[in-house]
């Protein structure tokens, strides 16, 4: 019965409701050139945020012009540098974990969708402003909780987290060098820190978000997988000891492999803590704390982000993960959900791991009421407008009977 009505949706679309064509299907912002530039005019100052969504800016666009691609391709370029400029992500999240098959639970994660409303007396951010990240224990679960516990302290109350409203070039490079500056703090820390065994240690990945601005930094084998209409696309590399890149670290450092270990007893190349192999302080390791950063500019076309430690990665691509999550935003539009069906899908697949997910939306729920998703989904579904028009009159002269 639900998928009689969507497909009633889908029909106004198609035959009723002229006015709103799919973003997706919109040439429009195909056209700048800006859209993976980080522009020097970029500058989230006031709060756009909630109230622009690009489709709204489309139909508006779309009301006062023609409805074909002609007159689309005539929209001064200024507007549409504009709808470029004032796209700003909506963010929720969702997270999930699970302990597995295995008897303790050693993964830790932590999700601020609003930095300025949990640190904003002191700092000054962009808007959105938002922080997650997941810590994957091994060796015990003290390095992990640790992290956890003292992350907000690491991450922005130590170091020189820049502090701005505007998005650019200087401020990114600021937030990458003091995000690399807060991994190697941690991972001293845990070194210093009594109550953490130095046979302990956890990899840790971060995900910032400023404005359009997405910054990942990894240092371990959790993943971040981008989806970009539909599409994944990695925002971090997996720090085993068998990929070639971290091998040849290895081994120029001093390290070896042995079925895969890195010195034969962990199966990461990076990570904090773990001290036992990493003393003395100062000593070149093969196992290092420093993180490796991807970033992106957000567009319309991000959907949202997946977080999860390696025990997902185990069982599942980054695109099946992807399309899962994509199905489910479509059905139910619940991050939490979304993480949840992700969890129980790798445990499903027989994930021998404990397992974290974390699921960032970009798009705000009342996006969902206009018909673009709606049509994009059933894209792949070929009835003519005729028989659509039928399937309608038919449910009509049930609904009046
Ligand atoms: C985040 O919190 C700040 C301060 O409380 C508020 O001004 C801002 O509008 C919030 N942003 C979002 C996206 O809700
Ligand atoms: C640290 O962990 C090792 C191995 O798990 C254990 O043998 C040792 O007793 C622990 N040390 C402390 C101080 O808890
Ligand atoms: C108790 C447990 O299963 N811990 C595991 C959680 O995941 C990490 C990363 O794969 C393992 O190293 C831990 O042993």
């Amino acid at each position: 019965m639900l998928f009689i009505l969507c497909l009633v949706m889908v029909a106004e679309t198609n035959v009723v409701d002229h006015q709103s064509l799919p973003a997706s299907e919109v040439p429009f912002f195909v056209k700048g050139s800006k859209i993976e530039d980080m522009d020097e005019t970029l500058s989230i100052k006031s709060p756009v945020f909630g109230q622009v969504h690009v489709t709204e800016s489309d139909s508006a666009e779309l009301s006062s012009s023609q409805m074909d691609v002609k007159s689309l391709e005539e929209v001064p370029e200024q507007c549409i540098e504009s709808a470029i400029l004032q796209f700003s992500p909506s963010i929720r999240s969702g997270s999930f974990a699970d302990i597995g098959p295995r008897r303790n639970m050693e993964d830790e994660h932590i999700r601020i969708d609003n930095l300025s409303s949990h640190l904003g007396s002191v700092f000054k951010f962009p808007n959105p402003s938002a922080f997650y990240g997941v810590f994957d224990g091994h060796g015990g679960p003290e390095a992990a909780a640790y992290i956890r516990k003292h992350a907000l302290r690491f991450f922005f109350e130590e170091i020189n987290f820049p502090r701005t409203c505007e998005v650019d070039d200087v401020f990114s490079e600021g937030v990458e060098n003091s995000l690399r500056k807060s991994f190697l703090l941690a991972d001293l820390a845990l070194a210093d820190d009594c109550t953490v065994n130095s046979s302990s240690g956890t990899t840790a990945l971060t995900a910032l978000i400023f404005g359009r601005l997405l910054m990942v930094a990894n240092a371990g084998d959790c993943r971040a997988v981008l989806c970009r209409k539909g599409e994944a696309i990695d925002m971090s590399e997996d720090h085993r000891p068998t990929y070639p890149s971290e091998q040849r670290r290895v081994e120029e450092l001093g390290g070896f492999i042995a079925d895969g270990y890195l010195n034969g007893v962990l199966s990461v190349s990076r990570a904090l803590g773990d001290w036992d192999m990493k003393f003395p302080k100062g000593s070149s390791s093969p196992l290092i704390a420093e993180p490796e950063f991807r970033q992106m500019v957000l567009t319309e076309d991000d959907e949202f982000l997946i977080i999860g430690c390696d025990g997902i990665w185990d069982v599942m691509t980054s695109q099946n993960a992807v399309s899962l999550v994509r199905r489910g935003f479509q059905w139910h539009d619940d991050p939490e959900q979304c993480a949840k069906d992700l969890v129980m899908e790798a445990l499903r697949r027989n994930s021998f791991d404990n397992l974290t997910v974390i699921v960032i939306c970009f798009s705000s729920p009342e996006n969902r009421e206009q018909p673009a998703p709606q049509q994009r989904r059933f894209k792949g579904c070929s009835l003519s407008p005729e028989a659509l028009c039928s399937l309608r009159s038919l449910l009509e002269l049930n609904a009046n009977q």
